[in-house]
């Protein structure tokens, strides 16, 4: 047995509350040992995980890790949301009453982590110091050392953060389970990943990737943080959040928004502007993943990141299209690479759209671990890495950081946009002035799934505002929730769609995306400030071609804007009727979203 009491005061952890809490699960999860972790740990847990090989070793100051080969992304079919309250289930969470759900937990969990550490990590998903703090707090118990390095990086980790909350913190519980013998994928599944959300508790057994074991991130700082927002007056997004100075004017506006998993928001908010406008531009990161949104006693909505870290896809990241994010996981920043290619004998690292791909294999291992050189000759072409591969890195490493990123008053937000993969009908950019019809946009958001769920990759499905993989409440109640946040702001923020990913008839992007990005959201500012007009159309107003500043676009782009800035009509009437049906699923949606739907449909017969 355990002397948990003993280990606790060691650790300083004076919570009553906590204390409790990590007892009870001690006793469930028959650890061998608890050890209490704080972010000061780090350099010690990774040796740990170095001479134990649950981490290589990737080049001066970096790691990398792999996970089990059907463990790489999170499992929607398998998370879900309970609670006591069946009023709660709603279209996408997955609701399950907490009574089926808890026990079958609890005799999962039973006796699991016997022969492992179980490490407690206390920890805040915000900047602290602010109201929202009580929220935001939580105490991850895990067996697994990689996810403890992860939650360092990713969240703000110490007893400090919770010792003086009381009940105020959110238990989470994840056990890794014995992963080659859980069945994924088949009818004897034995994950799950479950939020009880009524009670604050967060029990995820059979993973230890990303968003299924790093309960911080996902599981609380967004599927619990929104059903604590719902129940409390402010909104929790799979969101990014960016501020864009004018240095020649001093002007800052600040944008955040949601686009799926895996379809842009760490690119988007760590754009180096292009070399056209850079002398005059700059980006600063917030976020890239998560933002907190609320409208404060002045009228002004503001938001931040709770993260401490970006948890990003490797995939195509590279000098050129993203070279923020190659500076922040450059050696000796303590990076942790998960699931990309290896050389074992150099300590390399490689993904698909990294670089020329290396041309001597000796030494290199794909992600699962099976040496290159030796793979048969029909599977040469397959990837190398695994296209949900992703680094870990903390916001301090992110070089355009905002300096105010750790302030827990947030920054104002002067805009709102949605986008994803869209192969066809988004254009690149229409602004949507009128709130309930920026409402109605988020959660008609439609967008080709990616690598980031499991076996989804390439479907067109609805997501409303991103967050279908992350809904805790009814979307009826959601869309009201978010009428009264934005309905109660004054500052005038301006809401839009984007799209950086239409194709032409020969499967190419019209748009080259990444750093160009800055442009279309340059014109959203200026047409919020009345600068320019732009093109209304039904879905909103476009930017007429000369308002769009285009200095240093290549030829082919030039050519390909006009099917970009301009809308087909039929093709939207076509997508009115697949809208009408996926609203219509949500019993009790408010009337002001379904009159934005029939205004824009309406405008769309007329045009
Ligand atoms: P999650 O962390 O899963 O929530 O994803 P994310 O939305 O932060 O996605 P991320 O920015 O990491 O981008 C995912 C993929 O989209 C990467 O492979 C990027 O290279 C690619 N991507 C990002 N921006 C663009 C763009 O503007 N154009 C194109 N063509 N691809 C892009
Ligand atoms: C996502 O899938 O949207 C992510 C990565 O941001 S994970 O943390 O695995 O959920
Ligand atoms: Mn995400």
């Amino acid at each position: 047995m355990v002397d948990v009491e003993r280990v606790l005061d060691e650790a300083g952890l004076t919570n009553t509350h906590v204390r409790e809490y990590v007892a009870h699960w001690a006793g469930i999860t028959g650890a061998d040992k608890v050890e209490v972790v704080s972010a000061s740990d780090d350099a010690r847990l990774i040796e740990l995980a170095l001479a134990s090989g649950e981490l290589l070793p990737a080049g001066e100051g970096s790691y990398y890790s792999r996970s089990y080969f059907k463990d790489t992304a999170r499992a929607e079919e398998r998370t879900i949301v309970a609670t006591s309250n069946e009023a709660d289930k709603g279209t996408y969470n997955n609701w399950r009453p907490a009574a089926e759900m808890k026990p079958k937990l609890v005799e999962l969990m039973t006796g699991a982590s016997q022969g492992k550490t179980m490490y407690v990590i206390p920890y805040l998903m915000a900047p602290a110091g602010g109201p929202l703090d009580k929220f935001a707090a939580g105490v991850e118990l895990t067996d697994n050392v990689n996810v403890v390095l992860q939650m360092i990086r990713m969240a703000r980790v110490g007893v400090d953060y919770i010792n003086h909350l009381g009940d105020d913190f959110v238990k989470a519980v994840h056990v890794t389970g014995d992963l080659p013998n859980l069945g994924q994928g088949t009818p004897d599944d034995k994950r799950y990943f479950v939020t009880v959300a009524d009670e604050r508790t967060i029990l995820h057994f059979g993973s230890s990737y990303g968003g299924n074991a790093l309960l911080g991130k996902i599981a609380h700082g967004l599927r619990q943080g929104s059903y604590d927002g719902w129940k409390n007056g402010f909104l929790v997004e799979q969101f990014m959040l960016l501020g864009i100075t004018d240095k020649e004017t001093g002007k800052k506006w600040n944008i955040c928004g949601g686009f799926p998993s895996a379809s842009g928001k760490t690119n988007l908010a760590m754009t180096l502007a292009p070399d056209a406008l850079g002398d005059r531009y700059y980006v600063e990161f917030y976020g890239d993943d998560i933002a907190w949104i609320w409208t404060d006693e002045n009228g002004v909505l503001r938001g931040f990141n709770p993260e401490n870290g970006v948890f990003g896809v490797a995939k195509d990241t590279n000098e050129k299209t993203n070279p923020t994010a190659i500076e922040s996981i450059k050696p000796g920043l303590g990076v942790i690479y998960t699931n990309v290619a290896y050389n074992e004998k150099t300590q390399a690292v490689w993904w698909e759209g990294r670089g020329d791909k290396p041309t001597d294999l000796d030494g290199w291992l794909d992600w699962k671990g099976e040496r290159i050189a030796d793979r048969a000759p029909e599977d040469a072409g397959a990837d190398w890495a695994h296209p949900n591969s992703r680094f870990t890195t903390t916001l301090a490493n992110v070089p355009n950081v905002a300096a105010d990123y750790d302030d827990h008053e947030g920054v104002e937000i002067h805009g709102i946009i949605f986008g994803g993969r869209t192969r066809d009908r988004e254009p690149l950019i229409r602004a949507i002035n009128d709130v309930a019809e920026g409402v109605y946009d988020g959660l008609t958001l439609g967008a080709e799934a990616t690598a980031a769920a499991d076996g989804l990759e390439g479907v067109l499905r609805y997501d409303p505002m991103s967050m279908r993989p992350f809904m805790s409440y009814p979307e009826a109640d959601y869309g009201q929730h978010w009428l009264n946040v934005i309905g109660k702001a004054t500052n005038n923020p301006i809401f839009a769609h984007v799209n950086w990913f239409q194709r032409g008839d020969d499967g190419r992007f019209l748009w080259p995306g990444y750093r160009e990005n800055l442009r279309p959201l340059l014109w959203l500012m200026q047409y919020r400030a009345g600068e320019v007009e732009g093109n209304p159309t039904p879905v909103g107003v476009l930017p007429k071609r000369e308002e769009l500043n285009l200095e240093g676009l290549d030829e082919q782009t030039l050519a390909d804007l006009d099917t970009i800035l301009t809308i087909d009509t039929e093709r939207w009437q076509q997508e009115m009727g697949y809208r009408e049906k996926h609203l219509a699923q949500f019993d009790g949606l408010p009337e002001e979203i379904w009159e934005a739907h029939r205004r824009v449909a309406e405008a769309l017969d007329n045009a």
